[in-house]
């Protein structure tokens, strides 16, 4: 499980309310570790690209036009333990009002679109989620 490596984003909500540092401060804290990041503002194509699974779903066009709408923060992360489920773990359910205290989308989201941050969801998620921002 060590050497599994999963893909965090900071979305667009949490970079515009200055929460990359707090975000980052979080993995760290927990001792996972930052491999690479980068800064990017998708256009609303690489988006659709990048949640394709969820093509023809009502919340895709909403989630695009959020994701496309200001800067991101990718970054692929690791740790010594179960990366991926320890991410999620760490960042909480997908929506805020769900997610448990203490986790990042509870502390720090504003809404189910809105929810701060995304992890790959599985092995085969990671590596595709990976390649797409870091080639
Ligand atoms: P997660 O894996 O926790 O990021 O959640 P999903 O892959 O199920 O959903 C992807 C994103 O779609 C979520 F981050 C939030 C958004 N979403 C909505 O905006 N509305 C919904 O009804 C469901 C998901």
């Amino acid at each position: 499980m060590s050497n599994v490596r999963t893909l965090l984003i900071v979305k667009p909500d949490a970079v515009e309310r200055h929460l990359i540092g707090e975000i980052i401060h979080r993995l760290e804290r927990a001792r996972f570790r930052v491999v690479d990041m980068k800064m990017v503002h998708l256009t609303y194509d690489q988006a659709r690209k990048f949640y394709a699974v969820h093509e023809g779903r009502p919340f895709l066009d909403e989630l695009c036009k959020f994701m496309s709408g200001g800067p991101i923060v990718p970054m692929i992360v690791e740790s010594d333990g179960d990366t991926i489920s320890g991410i999620r773990a760490l960042i909480g359910a997908t929506d805020p009002a769900k997610a448990a205290p203490g986790t990042v989308r509870h502390d720090l989201a504003v809404s189910l679109t809105k929810n701060s941050v995304h992890a790959s969801d599985g092995e085969a998620t990671a590596k595709t989620e990976i390649a797409f921002f870091f080639s």
